[in-house]
């Protein structure tokens, strides 16, 4: 069994006795969808990539084949694996694939490079590694060797673009279907209380962390976003940011969308003149954007108001989304608005289709579940009352329990009675709606891209001419936030020019929306009481034109 912190075991009754935990495992998804069809001629699209459009039965035929090509190359229940793709087709055939011989993976970004690779890769020991040609990293071996000399147990790289097709296309004897000696099938997905995949945390330390997500927990979180989104068989979803970001693939996402039986239209990125295309070509009915990229289409639509007459519904989260901007979707993009309020570590806030205006405007939406806890404390921890604002913390039957081997951090982030702390500030109405106001962890959300300030101060202090480094938020009309590294130079340092920290960032092999927005020298950095670099006081003294 792949080592998680287990819910306690009343919980795990009280989750199991509602119905929130149905104990099977997310391979269901697919086999309820090609049971649902069998006999029919009926064989519903699942997944639009390009040209090509893939049936239920194509997406569990293919996953099942890559299964047992994986299982023959000796890739077993309990392995894990690292993968970083595209949003192509081939994610969601890996992700049913790895599902179904119990290889938990981690998605990785495909902005990742060779840090975050590293690190993921560290602290999983995966057996199994798939990237994509198309990505720097994996045109070439010499990142192979890297991998190699990490993870002495990685038996195989498969490369999207340089060798996986063949592997998809392999025929021969499915061994799920021939019983070992034993009389046991050779593959079979994890069990259902244990853990199905990794998501990502969007950080606030200098390792990025990894989120053991369980079958149960997570399908959980994805019938219930799909039954509150409504979806079905019509519904067709337009995945334009990261498919394995939890926002895409579970809320409801793209298993949301399998579990209801309708298609999910992939895009490579949320571009508007891409998206409005594919809107109107495949009659997509729902998509899921940042607040960022909202802001593109709502610049785009007045001269393209037509192609988005399929378009029923615009969810909206990641980061904050203002108001004015929220005002404007139904009357310029002609679909209804929901904020989508979530994190990686399992809450997920939605406003709900029925909800006045008001509450679609104005707040992050309440929790998906009523078996959601939700607490907002003051800094001691003491609960302050509806209205007032807090910290949010919360557990419940899709909210993690402990980061993959982080004791430490997991001392400081949960309470004794098992609520984690979000590290964002919000303010509760009476009736469970939540506002997010701000955050207290050391993080940059740039345009819904999270970036842990100690991970970039960290690389920036092993420059030589850097004495000390804070990576603070600074805001911007677009983004939201975007870096701004405040640098103090050791003495005598005259060679600090922005362009050669960033190339040297670069070269430390850091994704590129980590790279700090502005750079600003100064000769101290300003303290609190306790010794701490004072952020706060350094944004308040940060304008940038
Ligand atoms: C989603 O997940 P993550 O893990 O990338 O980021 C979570 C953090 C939250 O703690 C919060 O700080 C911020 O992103 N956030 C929002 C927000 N949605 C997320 N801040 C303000 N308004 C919102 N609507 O970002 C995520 C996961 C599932 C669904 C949606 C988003």
């Amino acid at each position: 069994m792949i080592a998680f912190t287990p819910w306690p075991e009343d919980d795990a009754q009280r989750y199991r006795a509602a119905g929130c935990w149905i104990d099977l495992p997310m391979t269901d998804i697919l086999e309820r969808q090609c049971r649902e069809s069998a006999g029919s001629s009926a064989d519903g699209i699942a997944v639009i990539c390009g040209e090509r459009a893939i049936t239920y039965r194509e997406l569990d035929a293919q996953s099942t084949r890559l299964a047992a090509a994986l299982a023959r190359r000796g890739l077993t229940k309990d392995d894990t694996a690292l993968v970083q793709l595209p949003n192509v087709a081939e994610f969601y055939i890996v992700f049913f694939a790895l599902l179904k011989i119990g290889v938990a993976p981690v998605n990785a970004l495909f902005s990742h490079q060779r840090l975050e690779l590293t690190a993921y890769a560290q602290q999983l020991q995966p057996k199994l590694v798939i990237g994509a040609a198309s990505h720097p990293l994996f045109a070439d071996s010499a990142f192979a060797d890297v991998l190699r000399a990490l993870v002495p147990d990685l038996a195989h790289l498969l490369v999207l673009g340089a060798g996986l097709e063949e592997v998809l296309a392999e025929e021969g004897l499915v061994p799920a279907f021939a019983p070992s000696a034993a009389g046991e099938p050779a593959f079979a997905p994890s069990a259902a209380g244990e853990v199905a995949f990794f998501q990502l945390s969007g950080g606030s330390t200098g390792t990025p962390k990894l989120i053991p997500r369980t079958h149960n927990d997570y399908y959980y979180s994805v019938r219930r976003s799909a039954e509150i989104c409504r979806l079905d068989r019509a519904t067709r979803f337009l995945c334009a940011l990261p498919a394995g970001h939890n926002f895409l693939l579970s809320s409801p996402g793209a298993l949301g969308v399998f579990c209801a039986g309708g298609a999910v239209v992939l895009a490579p990125s949320p571009e508007p003149l891409g998206c409005f295309a594919l809107i109107e070509q495949h009659g997509v009915t729902m998509a899921a954007l940042v607040p960022s990229a909202v802001v593109l289409w709502l610049q785009a639509a007045p001269e393209r108001r037509a192609q988005l007459a399929s378009l029923r519904l615009l969810q909206v989260g990641g980061a904050s989304f203002a108001e004015a901007l929220a005002r404007r979707v139904p009357q310029e993009l002609g679909c209804a608005l929901q904020q989508v309020f979530g994190m990686a570590e399992g809450l997920v806030n939605y406003t709900r289709l029925e909800d006045p205006e008001d509450k679609v405007y104005t707040t992050q939406g309440r929790p998906m579940s009523e078996f959601d806890e939700v607490r907002v404390v003051d800094l001691d921890g003491q609960p302050v009352a509806d209205g007032e604002e807090g910290l949010l913390t919360t557990r419940g039957p899709y909210t993690f329990r402990g980061y993959y081997n982080a004791p430490e951090h997991n001392a400081r982030v949960f309470d004794a009675d098992g609520f984690y702390a979000t590290g964002d500030l919000v303010r509760r109405s009476a009736d469970g709606y939540l506002t997010v106001v701000g955050r207290v962890k050391d993080q940059i959300n740039r345009g819904g891209e999270k970036i842990a300030a100690e991970e970039v101060e960290n690389l920036l202090l092993r420059h030589p001419g850097v004495l000390q480094a804070a990576l603070i938020s600074v805001p911007h009309p677009l983004l939201g936030e975007m870096s701004c590294a405040c640098i103090v130079p050791r003495d005598g340092e005259d060679v600090l020019r922005p362009p050669l920290l960033r190339q040297y960032l670069r070269e430390q092999g850091v994704a590129e929306f980590k790279l700090p927005d502005r750079f600003r020298m100064l000769p101290t950095l300003p303290l609190t009481a306790v010794g701490k670099t004072d952020k706060v006081a350094l944004r308040a003294q940060t304008t940038i034109q």
